[in-house]
């Protein structure tokens, strides 16, 4: 299967990597304005996808050939191994604590402020209810029986697509659940638990590319990808993406954050207001594209997310589903080995139709 322009002409394949494993993690319920309502991530959004992958046999599907021992190398130069151990076992302490857990997800309800020296992070407690709470920022993010291979499942597409460009594809898709630009060094929260981004970034300079940019069109800022690489001279990161001000997950993602000792410098936020339309978010697309050729990048991730769309339940831009082969065409236009990854976009219906719109905006302009 190729990527197709109208009927004739053809362009080199771009390989998506599925995860098989993703619909082990499917949460019941989240934490919504005071109430536990049906969770937003659910398993049908890559469905979605895939089914409009194959309608447009828009590039092929592969699943990913890691070992698991090249797959743990890999998340351990993001993840602390604290906080692996902790998401490896979770599931059964959770269970073994009371068999009826295991009706119920798993989430927290005590958090320890560790940026403010309220309370301390560096002792680890026995207590479950604590640990969850110390590796977590949200309580919308249940961690379920199936999580931790699900998201591990995820990370290898990441992986596995950072060396497909390694190898030499111009770009490869990661379609990764559980989504992973929110996932820091040791914490998980906005549906998020491994940084399949991050992990794709990190293997692309360890595989020898000397500078990486990552560019996350996602609604939210990606907070954990940025916490990652915030003193990393060798990662850009920029984000576009809704007003931490009033947008989750408000507690970064401003303008002001630059980076910090060798990576000052390499952090660009591009925030922008709730009801922002198309034209003023291309501009903020063209600046970050700018940022990113200043940079001198070698190779570019793009943590995918749909959710700028018009239509998602959860966010407030109004781009339209046409407007996303624009957004391809404008990050093919950096000339780049490009990753992307499968972030966000909760209009489950559209999610397919986004993401497929952009691959193929991108696959026309290379
Ligand atoms: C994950 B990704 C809205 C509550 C939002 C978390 C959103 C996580 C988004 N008021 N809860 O960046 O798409
Ligand atoms: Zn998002």
């Amino acid at each position: 299967m190729l990527c197709v322009r109208g009927q004739h002409a053809k362009l080199p394949e771009m390989k998506t990597f599925h995860n098989p494993h993703h619909a082990l993690h499917q949460g019941r319920e989240e934490m919504f304005r005071g109430r536990m309502v049906p969770c937003h991530e659910v398993p049908a959004r890559l469905d979605f996808v895939l089914a409009e992958l194959q309608r447009r046999s828009q590039g092929s599907l592969h699943t990913p050939e890691i070992g698991e021992a090249e797959l743990d190398a890999a998340i351990a130069r993001v993840h602390s191994a604290r906080y692996t151990q902790f998401l490896a076992g979770a599931w059964d302490e959770w269970v073994a604590m009371d068999p009826a857990n295991a009706l119920r997800d798993a989430l927290p309800s005590v958090w320890p402020l560790g940026n403010r020296h309220a309370f301390r992070t560096d002792v680890l407690p026995q207590n479950f209810a604590a640990r969850l709470g110390l590796f977590a920022f949200d309580s919308g993010s249940p961690l379920t029986a199936g999580t931790w291979a699900a998201a591990r499942g995820g990370a290898a597409c990441a992986l596995a697509a950072a060396r497909e460009v390694l190898g030499g594809a111009r770009s490869a898709f990661a379609l990764t659940r559980p989504p992973g630009h929110h996932a820091g060094p040791d914490f998980f929260g906005g549906y998020c638990f491994l940084n399949n981004a991050a992990i794709a970034a990190q293997a692309l300079r360890d595989g020898g590319q000397q500078r990486v940019a990552v560019l996350d069109v996602d609604y939210h800022h990606g907070n954990g990808t940025q916490t990652i690489f915030y003193e990393s001279a060798d990662v850009l990161t920029v984000s576009i993406h809704g007003d931490p001000a009033t947008e989750y997950p408000f507690f970064l993602g401003h303008a002001d954050e630059h980076g910090a000792g060798a990576g000052e410098g390499f952090n660009l936020n591009l925030p922008l207001p709730r009801g922002t339309d198309f034209t003023t978010w291309r501009a903020a697309l063209a600046k970050a594209l700018d940022a990113v050729s200043a940079f001198d990048a070698d190779a570019l991730v793009v943590p995918m997310g749909l959710d700028t769309f018009e239509g998602d339940p959860i966010s407030g831009f109004t781009l339209r589903s046409a407007d996303y082969f624009a957004v391809g065409e404008a990050l093919a236009s950096a000339g780049l080995p490009t990753v992307f990854t499968f972030e966000g976009g909760y209009a489950v219906d559209a999610v397919g139709t986004n993401a497929v719109n952009l691959l193929e905006g991108f696959c026309r302009s290379i």
